[in-house]
């Protein structure tokens, strides 16, 4: 685990022209040839040697140009490979054999087993792990792949690229090619055989040609993929109608996996899937499913383009494959469902997950500059704040010339890798216009803080806005520089009307963007006939925290009258978010909790508004969550005292509006066979909501117990399931439900995850018992990923009061769950711990319990570069 930095890269010395690979499979022993043919690269040392990759290889075989080489000429160690002496100025073939064991891979990088099939994961060093190579996404090449395999065990032998041909092999083995002709790093490369079930369809691209398409799924659950194939057509043809981007294989292939660290891999032609992210169907899917499965394949998809055709560099340049493709996935899923209401869901997203990262200890640039370990660098950070940054060069541009820096990228760098410069540079060509400091928001690290005030001048009809700037330190950056952050805002009349200013002064505004730029800026809105009310940062047009102390006047206006319903959401979160943070200090105090009925009647009315989609409705009633409240607090938490009070205002809420909450609940009922669409999931969310604030009315069971025996799609099943378990965990009705509910689904791991994950939920200082006990129940399984998270990663990430008792019994044990974790998968030990990051912010007793917990950790021997990474950097 050495230190990695950015200013160090430089090309490699060689030139890799093609791969030849040939995999002889068994369980155990599976032997693995690569033939790799090289030239020395123009103007590079004529004496430099060819240095490989390797981890825990051990070589077995190494010809150059077809003979032995003198073990003088090389050095082979299980991390590496250095051959000396190599000709100067002809191209040369280097064939390595090594003999690795895909069953005792627990890693789960590299080839590996799972469910009695082989598949690979090798982003983004998985590939140092089959054969030594050059493992870096700057080396393309074209691969044959040649797969030998006991036929009856593994009739399906698969990899990138088109189907080359097949044939016998002798003794109950067969064979069979493939060849990729695109050139590709090795992180994309992928292998599957096995025994596996098919659903087949095609699809016609925009020039015409037929593309097979093909899911591999377990025999039996091939219908329960029906939907990840149509979600699959609608990708493609999104991708050629929104950015012009044709597939351009014979076949395309997705491969569900019951064990995968990741959500899914984009292998070239061969994605490879945790199963979680195709399977699905009524009876065992919810509507969340249903969303992500077709976030998830567009995502994977849409690499195609955005991380294959065009790679990275360096692995420094993760967001501009990752950032770049989230922000095409968010489109498709806003063009495809209610655009608002997926708007609300990321920044949900964004505020709960990378807010945090960027505000602790693991905070880091979108585009970083060192890293230790770079598994440890699949962030949210990279992910999703990658891709606010481009959707913010769409806001600065506009949607015309952000296409056409896009068609740029990808007419220039068509068969490379490259950089975020690169990238950055395709829309300035584009536009003309300058980025540079815009480009600050892939190097700072740090979520900025924008403090806005305004000021009416009746006299001069004048609205003066000032804006102040500030972005915090965060680790290895101490002092930063203003960024360019453009804020869409708008200005509303008393009776909610826009209103456009005749001038403004201070700062450029283009449309309804505002650009603040300096560290402070005062703004001059000129012709305002009455005091605005001012929304700002509509949609979330940048990922900033903002702080405006707005009237709760000016709110409820906003929260009715804004044409953006993105900024009504927020409205009624700023309404909101006052009353739990207050109330979480009064329960501190042992005062009583009060409620602003400003927030409540605004919720309800909004929450009762026809007019508006039930999706957005249920998104409204959704109130922050006891994690969001601990943030906003800044410090100092105690999550028993956050949680009584939260409960506290939902109680006040579901009184207040109760009869709201029946009435929806009748109303919102859907009707005749279930279906996965957005308006459907928004009505069953609606419905689903106002149970949840009716069961907190009735404090009873009876309820929600009903609404169990009732449904007939798992969404209304698990909602149920939830209310039931995390309002009233110790009744009779509870205990019957989730033992139904483990009868019902015990054969189906996917469900059985949601059955833990809702246990694991259940608030309150018995949680840690109760995941102890279902750690030893017959269904739990140690080895598989999902399984792991759906219990100790919603512990740990989902239950503030049940990890986070004050005895700190619950990071001792997370401690020795990782220690054990970290044993046989140290990618997933390493994401799990990275719950621990905000434990600074804890009240000064749990935050010594989490201290000592940690400390534990990183004195252990033995830990794996990615525990050791994110222990050392929590603790810092
Ligand atoms: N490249 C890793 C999985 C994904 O982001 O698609
Ligand atoms: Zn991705």
């Amino acid at each position: 685990g050495q230190i990695v930095n950015l200013a160090d890269y430089r090309p490699t010395d060689f030139v890799l022209e093609r791969v030849d690979l040939t995999f002889d499979l068994h369980p155990t022993e599976t032997k693995v040839e690569a033939r790799l043919i090289f030239h020395r690269r123009e103007g590079s040392d004529p004496k430099a040697p060819l240095v490989l990759d390797g981890d825990e290889l051990v070589l077995s075989g190494l010809l150059l140009d077809q003979a032995e080489l003198p073990t003088g000429q090389y050095d082979a160690t299980p991390d590496g490979l250095t051959v000396r002496d190599l000709p100067e100025s002809t191209p040369f073939e280097i064939t390595i054999t090594t003999v690795i064991n895909p069953e005792a891979n627990t890693q789960l990088m590299g080839l590996y087993r799972t469910g009695g099939i082989y598949c690979t994961q090798c982003e983004a060093e998985g590939f140092r792990r089959i054969t030594y190579f050059p493992d870096r996404p700057d080396v393309l090449a074209p691969y044959t792949v040649n797969i030998i395999a006991d036929k009856q065990a593994n009739p399906l032998l698969l990899s990138n690229g088109n189907f080359l041909g097949g044939a016998g092999y002798g003794e109950g083995r067969h064979f069979a090619a493939w060849f990729d002709p695109h050139p590709k790093p090795s992180y994309l490369f992928a292998l599957v055989a096995g025994d596996l079930g098919v659903v087949e369809d095609t699809f016609t691209t925009m020039s015409g040609r037929e593309v097979a398409l093909k899911i591999y799924v377990e025999h039996g659950k091939e219908p329960r993929a029906a939907y990840a194939m149509d979600a699959l057509k609608r990708s493609m043809k999104w991708d050629e109608e929104r950015f012009g981007r044709e597939y351009d294989l014979d076949i395309f292939m997705i491969v569900a996996v019951s064990d995968f660290n990741m959500g899914a891999m984009e292998n070239k032609g061969l994605n490879v899937f945790n199963d979680k992210y195709v399977l699905a169907d009524p009876e065992t899917a919810t509507d969340a499913d249903y969303a992500n499965i077709e976030a998830i394949i567009a995502h994977e998809y849409f690499h195609n383009w955005t991380g294959n055709r065009i790679t990275c560099r360096d692995w420094f340049q993760l967001c501009l494959k990752e950032g770049l493709t989230v922000y095409r996935d968010h489109e498709f899923s806003a063009d495809e469902r209610s655009r608002p209401v997926k708007r609300i869901a990321e920044v949900r997203h964004l505020k709960s997950e990378q807010f945090p990262e960027d505000s602790g200890p693991l905070a880091h640039p979108v585009r970083p500059t060192t890293y230790r370990e770079i598994n440890n660098f699949y962030t949210t950070t990279v992910y999703e704040k990658g891709s606010e940054v481009t959707r913010m060069i769409a806001t600065l541009l506009g949607r015309d010339l952000f296409k056409k820096g896009m068609d740029l990228y990808f007419d220039r760098h068509d068969g490379q890798a490259v950089t975020i410069e690169d990238f950055v540079r395709c829309f300035e060509d584009a536009s003309g216009r300058d980025l540079a400091q815009f480009s600050l928001w892939y190097h700072q690290a740090g979520t900025p803080l924008v403090t806005a005030s305004g000021t009416y001048d009746a006299d001069g009809k004048t609205f003066t806005l000032s804006l102040e700037q500030m972005v915090p330190a965060t680790p290895g950056q101490a002092v930063k520089k203003p960024m360019h952050i453009p804020l869409r805002m708008a200005l509303l009349a008393e009776d909610g009307t826009a209103i456009t200013p005749t001038s403004v002064s201070g700062a450029e505004l283009t449309d309804d963007v505002l650009h603040l730029t300096e560290q402070a800026q005062e703004i001059v809105f000129h012709g305002i006939p009455s005091r605005p009310v001012l929304s700002l940062n509509r949609s979330f047009s940048t990922p900033i925290n903002l702080q405006f102390n707005q009237s709760a006047a000016d709110l409820v206006l906003i929260a009715r009258y804004e044409t953006d319903h993105f900024a009504r959401w927020q409205a009624l979160i700023d309404l909101g978010l006052p009353n739990l943070l207050q109330a979480a200090r009064d329960v501190r105090q042992g005062i009583a909790v009060n409620c602003d009925s400003a927030f409540v009647d605004a919720l309800l009315a909004a929450a009762n508004d026809d007019s508006l989609e039930p999706a957005f409705r249920a998104q409204a009633l959704a109130l922050p969550s006891e994690a969001d409240i601990a943030r906003e607090l800044g410090g100092d938490t105690d999550p028993d005292a956050i949680h009584t009070a939260r409960q506290a205002i939902l109680k006040r809420v579901a009184e207040t509006g109760k009869d709201i909450f029946a009435a929806l609940y009748d109303s919102m009922k859907t009707s005749g066979p279930f279906s996965p669409d957005a308006a459907s999931a928004g009505r069953r969310a609606l419905r689903n909501a106002a149970l949840s604030y009716l069961s907190h009315m009735d404090g009873a069971p009876t309820r929600a117990k009903a609404a169990y025996d009732a449904a007939d799609n798992m969404t209304d099943l698990s909602a149920a399931l939830t209310i039931l378990a995390h309002q009233f965990p110790d009744t009779t009705e509870t205990a019957a439900a989730l033992e139904h509910f483990r009868a019902r689904f015990s054969e189906n791991a996917l469900v059985i995850d949601k059955w833990f994950a809702i246990q694991a939920g259940i608030p309150g200082p018995e949680a840690l018992g109760r995941i102890q006990r279902l750690m030893e129940a017959p269904l739990f399984k140690r080895s598989n990923p999902n399984r792991m998270r759906s219990l100790l990663g919603t512990f740990a990430f989902a239950n503030p009061t049940g990890f986070g008792r004050a005895d700190g019994a619950g990071y001792n044990f997370l401690a020795d769950e990782i220690l054990d974790i970290d044993q046989r998968n140290p990618q997933l030990a390493a994401r799990i711990l990275t719950s621990m990051r905000s434990w600074r912010l804890l009240e000064p007793v749990r935050a010594d319990h989490a201290r000592s917990a940690l400390v534990r950790i990183e004195r252990a021997g033995g830990l794996s570069t990615d525990v050791r990474d994110i222990v050392d950097r929590i603790l810092k």
